[in-house]
């Protein structure tokens, strides 16, 4: 009964996440709205509500910038006082293009919301309404791929650029280890501040408090220039072209392109950014060295050789060649992604394990995250590895039966006793979303599966 019941455990969490008008990430740790995992969740809803997975993108694009930007954070008015930062942070009225009566923060993040579109509108019973909320989401989430080119491919190269690691949603990542140490933070350089994720997840499964004063004084930076892309270029020393977000903006455009031929509308300005950004992953950010893609830092014009998951997701957008996946894919059966031979190790821990870096429980340093082996599941499924992605698939779901809906989980599958698999937040909402799109998505499987395990 493994699947039917996952499945009943995954919607309860989306709908004791469900606010009404959007999901929280997590009950306690994430109130507010953030912006990839509305994106996720909706593709979770969109299988059985289609009228949640609709509310929750409109709920995000209500916070949409006039320069297309689409904020990481939408904030619940409600729940100002349970998360750090709040909107005094952030203050974003201080530029022209922040929307006046929406509280949001003042960065982006990796753009999922075209994919997500499509999976709701394929997924729909409803045809005509499906179109309805395409046509009208359409332009919406074509301005907002329209400022990633506009405002953050300074070189016009097709790679745009994150300026806080925030945006890669990958926060405390060892790849912007390099970058947050050259940052010489006083303490008296930043905003007074108490963080407040501590309160609900043990310390040593969350960011640093060195990571967090340079999280801050980042902030700091952009609200000082008023959230003026030049100037933020000119000044941020945070300034990175990450191969996962930019796999998931060429993604995002191979969905928008579909979209737009559902829609019948012109599809060459897209066409082209898709294919310059395909061709400038695998001109720039490509390393053979290490049989994957690296982040590249524009403040010191060089690549980072760190090993995050991130460097594999270009799988998800179709980006490498067969030749490429297939290095990847090696790496990925390598000890640093699939641990000593054996199966000992869920697929696949966040960074390499073999790096002095790694840490097993602690958020982006190591441990599984659901969303970026759901990524590599399709990834693995459109190159042809359908053996490798379907013991992905079951991996996973195996995983999260066992320990439940986290937010992360250790990747050793054998635990020392006492030791809990399932770290950071209980009933984590992507999570959920994403076991639920595995679970109907090989529909037949997960028919046959509700039956026995
Ligand atoms: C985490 O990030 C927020 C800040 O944006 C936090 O730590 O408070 C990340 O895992 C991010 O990727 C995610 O979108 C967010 C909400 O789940 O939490």
């Amino acid at each position: 009964m493994i699947n039917g019941q996952l499945l009943e455990q995954a919607k309860e969490v989306l709908d004791g996440n469900w606010t009404g008008d959007y999901t929280k990430p997590a009950p306690d740790l994430y109130p507010h709205q953030w912006n990839w995992d509305s994106g996720f969740i909706a593709i979770g809803y969109s299988h059985y509500s289609q009228e949640k997975a609709q509310q929750e993108l409109w709920s995000l694009f209500r916070g949409q910038w006039k320069n297309g930007m689409v904020p990481h954070m939408v904030f619940n008015p409600d729940a100002i006082d349970q998360y750090f930062p709040e909107p005094d942070l952030w203050q974003i009225i201080r530029s022209p293009h922040a929307p006046k009566d929406v509280q949001t923060s003042g960065i982006t993040m990796p753009p999922v919301h075209a994919t997500a579109a499509l999976q709701i509108y394929m997924n729909a019973d409803d045809g005509e309404k499906a179109l309805h909320f395409l046509q009208e989401i359409f332009p919406k989430i074509y301005a907002s791929h329209r400022y990633f080119y506009l405002y953050r491919d300074p070189l016009q190269e097709g790679l745009v650029y994150i300026c806080h690691p925030w945006e890669s949603g990958t926060d405390n990542s060892p790849t912007w280890d390099p970058i947050l140490k050259r940052i010489n933070v006083e303490s008296a350089d930043i905003p007074a501040y108490r963080r407040k994720d501590v309160d609900t997840v043990p310390a040593n499964q969350r960011p640093s408090d060195d990571d967090y004063d340079r999280y801050i004084y980042l902030v700091d930076v952009f609200r000082q220039n008023s959230y003026d892309e030049i100037t933020i270029r000119e000044k941020c020393p945070f300034l990175v072209q990450d191969p996962m977000f930019n796999s998931l903006l060429a993604k995002a455009n191979e969905d928008l392109i579909e979209i737009a031929g559902i829609l019948n509308q012109d599809t060459k300005e897209i066409e082209d950014w898709h294919d310059q950004t395909k061709k400038a992953m695998n001109n720039k950010l490509w390393n053979t060295g290490s049989s994957n893609y690296l982040a590249y830092d524009l403040v010191k014009d060089e690549p980072i050789p760190m090993q995050a998951l991130s460097g594999f997701i270009p799988l998800f957008a179709g980006i490498p060649s067969s030749t490429q996946a297939q290095s990847l894919v090696e790496r990925l059966n390598s000890p640093g992604f699939s641990g000593p031979p054996g199966d000992n190790v869920f697929m696949f821990p966040s960074y390499d394990m073999q790096a002095r870096e790694f840490d097993a429980h602690n958020y982006w340093r190591g441990p599984v995250w659901v969303n970026m082996s759901w990524m590599l599941y399709h990834g693995l499924k459109r190159y042809g590895f359908t053996e490798k992605a379907d013991a992905l698939r079951e991996d996973i779901l195996s995983m999260v039966n066992r320990f439940g809906l986290y937010e992360y989980f250790s990747p050793y599958k054998n635990l020392s006793k006492g030791e809990a698999g399932g770290k950071g937040a209980n009933q984590f909402s992507w999570t959920a979303a994403l076991c639920i799109d595995m679970l109907y998505e090989n529909s037949h499987l997960a028919v046959n599966d509700l039956a026995d395990d």
